[in-house]
């Protein structure tokens, strides 16, 4: 296995370690460290953090997090403390840290292709995994590990031409993730009796190899459905998120800054999100990481979530077939109310956890400012951010009425010519996979049980508020 060579390759350690008490105190620049093999880091933290989690379990296990009350039962869980998530945190104001780290913090201080550039997402896969932030030499060694772990077998692409090219690009996606599964290392090592203290190590594997592989099998899908079919090869002179640009048939450099950008936002978002979570629960059950991401695409699909970014062009572009690109205030205001009163919702906006405006939005608006100021479905789109929230407010009903990530996300990608809006949410997906990946291997690490939460019926729950008010 490839993580045994890694390991055997490249056995020294950082001289000093420091230690993952809490992330702002872990969280440093190692431009100056030789080691440059994340496995060999990662098998280091592992000890450290199995015996923080057995001392938090010792000491606190019995600290309660908050009530649950019937309407969150009944409600989708919303607001419920109930997962463990190393890898990122959500605040309902702030929006999105990575092992602490804000998305300009990102900016700031994850390595990029040129300075000043976008992050590149293998750096953020370092952090992830880590808590670290990597030095740009880790993340070259590490883009050239995902290089060397890309190759996807004949079958995985058969798998794919058995569909008809007309079914959705997030099916045929699933079902090539379905077939990378036939190599998985960690279902090979199970059947063999892997003692659970390893569970981690050929999760690792199959994890890292996902991650390397999805860009190849989304990118076969969209040449597939909108192009010639054929396959671009892996070119190893470039990074994850400029390959993946390259391997759909982008090579402008604008475009392959806004994929590094895009696959490193779009990464992970806590543990609660429908894709995270599936993916999780999925994996609880010890099923390998093909298949736990594969069930969390399906997730992914639909269109509360990942979907949303495909329904948000469509409407954008809906709005100019019927009003023309220079539309009016009231124009815009008439178009919301018909798409709320005919019982849909307003895609792009709103949020399960959120209640200000994404970052995630905030930093593509920052790009698009700086890339494409002119572009008049960006103008709409910023136009919507002052007319929506007023109109989603006053339904009186919804909770967060700003623009999330998926507002966004299309109208870039149109600009630079990826406009085929039903293939956005395998984007979506294959970033996705850095941050269900990480946490799966780190799901093994702390050897985290199955998840079987406790369900109720109407008559139980009746029958319990009852007895709770006598
Ligand atoms: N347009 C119209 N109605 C909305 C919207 C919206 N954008 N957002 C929330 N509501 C409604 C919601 O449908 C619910 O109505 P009802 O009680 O009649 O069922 C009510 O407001 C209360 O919902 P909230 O508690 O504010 O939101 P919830 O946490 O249930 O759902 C979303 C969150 C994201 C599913 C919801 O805001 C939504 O449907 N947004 C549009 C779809 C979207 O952009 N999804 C992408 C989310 C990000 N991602 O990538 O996953
Ligand atoms: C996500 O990125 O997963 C979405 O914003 C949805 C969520 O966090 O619930």
């Amino acid at each position: 296995m490839a993580f045994l060579r890694s390991v055997s390759k490249l056995r020294s350690r950082l001289g000093q370690q420091s230690s993952l008490r809490d992330s702002a105190r872990w969280l440093q620049t190692q431009t100056t460290s030789s080691d440059l093999d994340l496995y060999s880091q990662l098998k280091e933290l592992i000890p450290e953090q199995q015996e923080r989690l057995k001392k938090l379990k010792a000491e606190h296990g019995k600290v309660q997090l908050g009530n649950i009350t019937v309407d969150m039962v009944i409600g989708g869980m919303r607001g419920m403390t109930g997962l463990l998530w190393e890898t990122s945190l959500l605040d309902p104001d702030e929006g999105i840290r990575f092992r602490g780290l804000s998305i300009p913090e990102c900016q700031k201080v994850l390595p990029a292709a040129k300075p000043g550039g976008e992050p590149l997402p293998e750096g953020l896969l370092w952090l992830l995994l880590t808590g670290k932030v990597p030095s740009k030499e880790q993340v070259d060694a590490l883009s050239s590990e995902l290089r060397s772990r890309a190759k996807v077998p004949d079958y995985v692409f058969k798998a794919i031409d058995a569909l008809p090219v007309g079914a959705h690009p997030m099916t045929q996606f699933a079902t090539g993730v379905m077939a990378l599964q036939v190599k998985s290392e960690f279902s090979k090592a199970y059947d063999k009796g892997i003692p659970k203290s390893k569970y981690w190590e050929p999760t690792y594997e199959d994890s890292l190899s996902l991650i390397a592989q999805v860009p190849v099998v989304a990118s076969y899908v969209y040449r597939r459905i909108y192009k010639d079919g054929k396959i671009i090869p892996v070119d190893d002179s470039l990074d994850y998120g400029a390959n993946f640009a390259h391997l759909l048939g982008f090579d402008d450099h604008k475009m392959q800054e806004l994929m590094r950008l895009y696959v490193t936002i779009h990464s992970d978002h806590e543990g609660g999100n429908v894709s995270a979570h599936t993916g999780h629960l999925v994996a609880s059950a010890l099923s390998d990481p093909y298949l736990s991401f594969a069930a969390a695409l399906n997730g992914l699909a639909g269109p509360l979530h990942g979907l949303a970014n495909q329904e948000v062009l469509l409407w954008i572009k809906s709005v100019v077939d019927e009003c023309g690109e220079n539309i009016t205030t009231e124009q815009l205001k008439d178009y919301i109310w018909k798409t709320l009163n005919s019982g849909k919702v307003v895609p792009g906006f709103g949020h399960g956890v959120l209640r200000k405006t994404d970052p995630r939005y905030t930093c593509q608006r920052e790009f698009a400012l700086k890339h494409m100021p002119d572009d008049p479905l960006f103008q709409l789109v910023s136009k919507l951010y002052d007319v929506v929230p007023p109109i989603l407010t006053e339904l009186g009903k919804v909770k967060n009425p700003w623009p999330n990530v998926d507002a966004h996300s299309g109208v870039l990608l149109n600009h630079f010519g990826l406009t085929e809006a039903r293939y956005f949410t395998v984007l979506f997906g294959v970033s996705r996979s850095i941050g269900i990946g990480s946490q799966l291997i780190w799901d093994r690490a702390l050897g985290l049980p199955l998840e079987r939460p406790k369900s109720v019926t109407m008559e139980s729950l009746e029958s319990y508020c009852k007895k709770a008010a006598s």
